[in-house]
């Protein structure tokens, strides 16, 4: 009796490493969808979008709104400023009016 008990657990340990090994994929990060967006706006391509390029996506940004998000004040978002930058837009204010 006991003896069969002990060799089904056996079965079950031996079984169990075929279910540990399922591959976790990580989520899709956002950065992907940025990145390819920053190809698009930038229009002639340098690799950095001016005040101009960034209105072709949003026609109500002003040079104030601009300077916020350009951390090394060189009049031009990288895509790392880039980012930050659509992260805000995607983020609703904590206090829309209306
Ligand atoms: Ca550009
Ligand atoms: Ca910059």
């Amino acid at each position: 009796m006991m003896k069969t008990l002990f060799a089904a657990a056996t079965v079950a340990l031996l079984g169990a490493p075929a279910f540990a090994q399922a591959p976790t994929q990580p989520k899709t990060a956002p950065v992907t969808v940025t990145a390819e967006k920053f190809t698009k706006l930038d229009a002639n391509a340098d690799g950095s979008l001016s005040l101009t390029e960034v209105q072709s996506m949003d026609a109500k940004t002003t040079q104030t709104d601009f300077d916020k998000y350009d951390g090394d004040k060189n009049k031009s978002l990288s895509s790392a400023e880039f980012g930050k930058w659509v992260e805000a837009k995607m983020t609703p204010p904590a206090s829309a009016p209306g």
